[in-house]
């Protein structure tokens, strides 16, 4: 680690303590940034990292909310306004027991670069709560969401700070919220995205990230002169983003082998063929189950308890030629990732955010295999959320057809940035740094242009 990374940590770890995914995710970008600052020294002096690494504005509140049986339950929501620079802040919102500041301050850092990867005019936002929807009723999820949106309407604004859904967070919650926001402003009017396709939602917004990541890793195999025809692929997780790369990872022609949640995964030789995913949509979405249901139905397939405290996770450990980790931050460790690598994986597509720890990302770019970083691969999500406030502002809806092919554009388009900037910065193929430098440099700029307060 050069002076300059360590004394930059030390600094953000002296300011924001015991946050540690923060201070991860800082580290990865400012280690990627150092060579843009050595060449522009105007970045150091307008001390443009001390400014994207403090958010502007961190909101925490109070949720009170009634369970079924008329007790009282209080938990604690957030929202980050990360960075405006470039457009109104935009950025998901995340329910999960696991929920804290330093998480939501890592996903919103994130967030900056990644909507600035884009080519959308959209700022980084994140916001949340520790507040867990498994096994509340759909009453009891309402009442929170009323209670959230309760607070959080005071600074949101279709123009300001524009959220969606995260882990926790799908088509039901948002139009919860929704509805929540629009009898305390009396406005319709395109505050989230997300949202139902009958009241101003987007073609393709639900599949979005897990196309876009499917889509970023056909251009990484493209670079090979390869395609995703007949590979056989491991996604993690059984939510939004792992449904819809397992979708296309099918539309072209590959072959998913496992599925996970957060209590294990399953392994299907056979494949994931389209019945089985119908089932596990209906499985996740509707019934709200549990993935083990999968070997009940399927006898081709086998259930393995993970347990998170273990030195692996054994669903890593499968022959395979291509990995979309999309479930949670840090479910990849340094084992985990060796353990790809040794059973023949030599494409990362990160559907989920941040998933693989530093160590294990070394472990890829040491390999030189193919491994796109969430902040590019799984970015589809939130451009087609920009698709849909643009279309909000409109009145007005695209086609299927047409959102799903300016999804495919945008995501060419994030590849091809990070390949050039990783190559204009002297690391050709590292798509960690093409990512932070390309995300880096357009908010960097913008930041210059608005003087002090940009
Ligand atoms: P969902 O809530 O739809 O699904 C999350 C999945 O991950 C579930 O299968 C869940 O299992 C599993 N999971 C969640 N937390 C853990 C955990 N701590 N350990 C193990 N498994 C876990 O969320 P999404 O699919 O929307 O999000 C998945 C990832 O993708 C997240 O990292 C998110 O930030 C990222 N992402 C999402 C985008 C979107 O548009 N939705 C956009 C870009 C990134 P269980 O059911 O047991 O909780
Ligand atoms: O991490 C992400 O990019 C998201 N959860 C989607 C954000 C959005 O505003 O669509």
């Amino acid at each position: 680690m050069s002076d300059y990374v360590a004394d930059f940590m030390a600094h953000i770890k002296a300011k924001n303590p015991s946050e540690p995914e923060f201070h991860q995710a800082v580290k990865e970008v400012v280690e990627s940034v150092t060579t843009v600052l050595d060449k522009h020294p105007e970045y150091r002096k307008a001390k443009v990292l001390e400014r994207i690494s403090e958010p502007e504005r961190v909101i925490m509140f109070r949720v009170p909310w009634m369970d079924d049986q008329g007790g009282y339950h209080v938990n604690r929501g957030f929202r980050i306004e990360m960075n405006s620079a470039i457009g109104p802040y935009k950025g998901g919102l995340r329910l999960h027991p696991s929920v804290n500041l330093g998480i939501l301050k890592f996903l919103a850092f994130e967030q900056v670069f990644k909507n600035s990867l884009t080519t959308l005019p959209m700022g980084g936002g994140k916001g949340g709560s520790d507040f867990d929807p498994k096994g509340k009723s759909d009453d009891e999820v309402m009442r929170f969401c009323q209670g959230f949106m309760s607070e959080l309407y005071r600074h949101i604004g279709p123009n300001t700070d524009i959220p969606a859904g995260d882990i926790g967070v799908g088509g039901r919650e948002i139009g919860y919220l929704f509805g929540t926001y629009k009898k305390i402003r009396n406005e319709f009017t395109g505050i989230l995205t997300g949202k139902g396709l009958n009241w101003g939602g987007s073609l393709i917004r639900p599949e979005a990230t897990g196309y876009g990541a499917v889509y970023f890793a056909a251009e990484m195999l493209a670079t090979r002169g390869e395609s995703l025809e007949g590979k056989t692929c491991l996604v993690s997780g059984s939510g939004n983003v792992a449904q819809y790369a397992t979708e296309k990872i099918l539309d072209l022609g590959g072959k998913v082998v496992t599925l996970s949640d957060s209590g294990g995964y399953i392994h299907d030789p056979d494949g994931v063929d389209r019945d089985k995913l119908a089932f596990v949509m209906d499985l996740k979405n509707v019934r709200r189950g549990r993935i083990t249901e999968y070997v009940e139905k399927y006898s081709s397939a086998t259930y393995t308890a993970v347990d998170p405290g273990a030195d692996c996770n054994p669903l890593w450990d499968h022959k395979a030629e291509c990995a979309f980790p999309s479930a949670t931050q840090n479910e990849i460790n340094v084992k985990d990732a060796e353990n790809l690598v040794n059973n023949g994986v030599y494409v990362v597509s990160e559907g989920a955010n941040m998933p693989t720890v530093p160590e294990g990302v070394d472990v890829f770019l040491n390999k030189k295999i193919l491994y796109g970083p969430g902040k590019a691969a799984n970015a589809g999500g939130v451009a087609v959320s920009g698709l849909e406030m643009s279309q909000n502002s409109m009145r007005y809806s695209w086609t299927r057809e047409e959102v799903d092919s300016k999804l495919h554009g945008i995501m060419k388009s994030i590849h091809k940035s990070c390949v050039e900037a990783s190559e204009k910065y002297g690391t050709p193929g590292n798509y960690v740094n093409g990512a932070n430098i390309a995300g880096f440099l357009k908010v960097a700029d913008a930041m210059l242009d608005q003087g002090i307060f940009g």
